[in-house]
């Protein structure tokens, strides 16, 4: 039996199996078992593996990367072309688009690169129409903006083929730590005094994942599907930007009736693009760091525009380290230095008007 028909097989008896007390456990072990089934037929695909997205792999340029996902026709191209001075084809039949076109978009001293892709299927995931390349490349952008258009405004069935890919939209990684060890079997400590999942279960899934002997601690109440996240680690975890496309042929009564926060917009009018512009930079939650010479003025007119938890490897990296040079850490003036000047090591967190001087020694 291949990967896909034991996917399938598991995947009907979740769906068979009733939800209660106790059927939790049996189901808990099945979700682990199908997560881990997944994660094998990801790897074996060969654009799924490096994260890379395949054919459709695009250098990353500027201070963030934007990926639009959505359906064939839905203005993604016209969307790009509204924003940046990108060129992407436009035309009234599906699939127009067979690549992935970059543009960019400048915002409040921010580059910010916008990806338009092809449209997906439903069963993107499961490679129909090359879906898999293309959600292959949301996983690794640091805001996904799901573009609708008025003619079917429900966000759910693509946030499940992004979900389905690994992407958990919105959501931070789970709070729990696994360490593993040689002996002593599972021993389980929890920081919040109710949690979701009993000792049973959670030793069940991590026997499922091989693991036998580790010290875990859930420091927030997680449920199954959490905990197989935190073990399958391949998650990759990206705020997202619903947009409704082609406002200009519905009336503003039917947009008050949808019920999911979306931002409106007309590609192809040009209406209400500087507004979708502030929210893309607004939640992309850039950070101004200032670099200084040693011994020097902080250059405050162009601030570095980081993405937030950057860290100072992070910016040496932007700056681009060479070869001969090894990154000490840096000294900190700011929000995140306990005191002005702090010498910090490359690990550091970096916080939003930031100076700071990088020190190297030399290799
Ligand atoms: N009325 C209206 N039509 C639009 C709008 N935006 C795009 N269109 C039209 O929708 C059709 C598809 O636009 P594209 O930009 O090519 O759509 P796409 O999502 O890139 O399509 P694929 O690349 O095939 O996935 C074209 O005929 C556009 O002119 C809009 O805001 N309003
Ligand atoms: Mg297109």
């Amino acid at each position: 039996m291949g990967i896909a028909d034991k996917i399938k097989e598991i995947d009907d008896e979740i769906h068979r199996t009733q939800k209660n007390k106790a059927t939790e456990y049996h189901l808990g072990l099945l979700k682990a078992k199908i997560a881990k089934l997944k994660r094998e037929q990801f790897e074996r695909t060969s654009s799924g593996g490096g994260g890379g997205g395949g054919g459709f792999a695009a250098k990353k340029s500027g201070d963030a990367t934007v990926v639009f996902i959505g359906w064939p026709s839905v203005g993604k191209s016209t969307l790009l072309n509204a924003l940046t001075n990108a060129e992407s084809k436009i035309a009234a039949y599906q699939f127009t688009t067979l690549t992935c076109i970059p543009g960019i978009m400048e915002y409040n001293g921010a580059q910010i690169q916008l990806l338009d892709l092809p449209g997906i299927l439903e069963g993107a995931h499961e490679g129909r129409g090359k879906g898999r390349e293309v959600l292959s490349v949301a996983r690794n952008a640091d805001l996904v903006l799901i573009l609708l258009d008025v003619f079917r405004p429900d966000p759910t069935p693509i946030m499940t083929e992004l979900e389905a890919i690994g992407i958990r939209l919105d959501r931070k990684p789970p709070n729990i730590s696994i360490g593993k060890r040689a002996r002593g079997g599972v021993e389980i400590n929890s920081t919040v005094s109710r949690t979701k999942l009993d000792e049973r279960i959670i030793m069940g899934i991590l026997n499922e994942y091989g693991i036998h002997n580790a010290s875990v601690v859930l420091r927030e109440d997680i449920d199954a599907d959490q905990l197989i996240d935190a073990l399958v680690k391949n998650r990759k975890y990206i705020p997202s930007i619903t947009v409704l496309n082609k406002t200009d042929l519905v009336s503003r009564d039917y947009l008050k009736s949808l019920r999911f926060p979306f931002v409106p917009v007309s590609a192809d009018k040009k209406e209400n693009i500087e507004e979708l512009k502030e929210q893309i930079y607004k939640k992309l939650n850039l950070i101004r760091i200032y670099t200084k010479p040693k011994g020097g003025e902080a250059d405050m007119k162009r601030p570095l525009m980081m993405l937030s938890n950057s860290t100072i490897s992070d910016v040496a990296k932007r700056l681009g380290i060479r070869k001969e040079q090894i990154l000490k850490g840096a000294q900190v003036w700011g929000k995140s230095a306990r005191f002005p000047g702090q010498k910090l090591g490359g690990e550091h967190i970096l916080a939003d008007g930031d100076v700071l001087t990088l020190q190297f020694a030399n290799a």
